[in-house]
């Protein structure tokens, strides 16, 4: 039955990568519904993306709790409310403590502007620059308790150019993360991915290395390709 799979997207930001799951469902390109959206920034765009489009959208601000854990706690259950099948953290800026990984292991992944393991945290295209690197990404991982530090299911690669500043070189990512988002969305809505203790399985089989994006949507193992 179309749009079962319900997705909860968390969101601190300009909520593109929110914008390309709702475009994508509505074009019947992802058979999956957004469940909800929530922030910690009541002023995010991704709210105002998700009310134009319908989809009950939540803030909750830090700044309204006495604590971190309260905080958390809150953000939190508004999630478990939409009985979601997955939490996707797409431009979520803040560090997600370890009782709500626990709750939802194997159930949230994150899109992270690099090629993990390089260059976790903040400011990746500049990090990217600084290091002189050829190549950058992005990439998909189950959130886990390490920050950017769980496993990767997805990852894709753009070069990078002479002359790139940050701006240029962050827009180029952009334009690979969405289609990213989607081909590993439909394989996770299809049941293709799992997390097992530690590894990523794929179609029952411990992931290799991460699967790679090559096309505008397809999804590759390179440990199956010629290359
Ligand atoms: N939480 C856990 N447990 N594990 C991860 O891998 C997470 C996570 C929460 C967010 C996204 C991440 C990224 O992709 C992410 C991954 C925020 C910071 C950060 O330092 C770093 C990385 C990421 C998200 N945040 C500051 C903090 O103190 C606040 C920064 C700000 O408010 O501007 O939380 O890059
Ligand atoms: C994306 O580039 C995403 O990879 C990055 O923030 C941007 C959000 O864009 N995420 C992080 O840096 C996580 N710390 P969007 O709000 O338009 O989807």
């Amino acid at each position: 039955m179309a749009g079962d799979y319900r997705i909860a997207v968390l969101a601190s930001g300009r909520g593109s990568n929110l914008q390309a799951i709702i475009d994508a469902i509505a074009a019947g390109r992802l058979d999956a519904r957004v469940a909800g959206v929530f922030s910690d920034r009541p002023a995010a765009p991704a709210l105002r993306r998700a009310r134009e489009a319908g989809i009950p959208g939540s803030a909750v601000s830090p700044k309204d709790w006495p604590d971190r854990d309260s905080w958390e706690t809150a953000l939190f259950e508004r999630i478990a409310a939409v009985a979601p099948d997955l939490v996707v953290c797409a431009g979520y800026m803040r560090l997600i403590g370890p009782a709500a990984v626990a709750a939802w292991a194997g159930r949230m992944i994150n899109i992270h502007p690099s090629l993990l393991p390089a260059f976790t945290g903040l400011h990746t295209h500049r990090q990217a620059l600084e290091a002189g690197v050829a190549e950058h990404g992005c990439s998909l991982h189950f959130v886990t308790t390490e920050l950017d530090g769980g496993p990767v299911i997805s990852q894709a690669r753009v070069p990078v150019l002479p002359g790139d500043d940050e701006a240029g070189l962050a827009a180029r990512v952009l334009g690979r993360e969405h289609p990213l988002m989607l081909a590993t969305l439909r394989l996770l809505a299809a049941g293709r991915i799992r997390l097992s203790s530690s590894a990523v399985m794929f179609d029952g089989e411990p992931l290799p290395a991460p699967l790679r994006l090559d096309s505008a949507d397809l999804l590759h193992r390179p440990d199956l390709q010629p290359d």
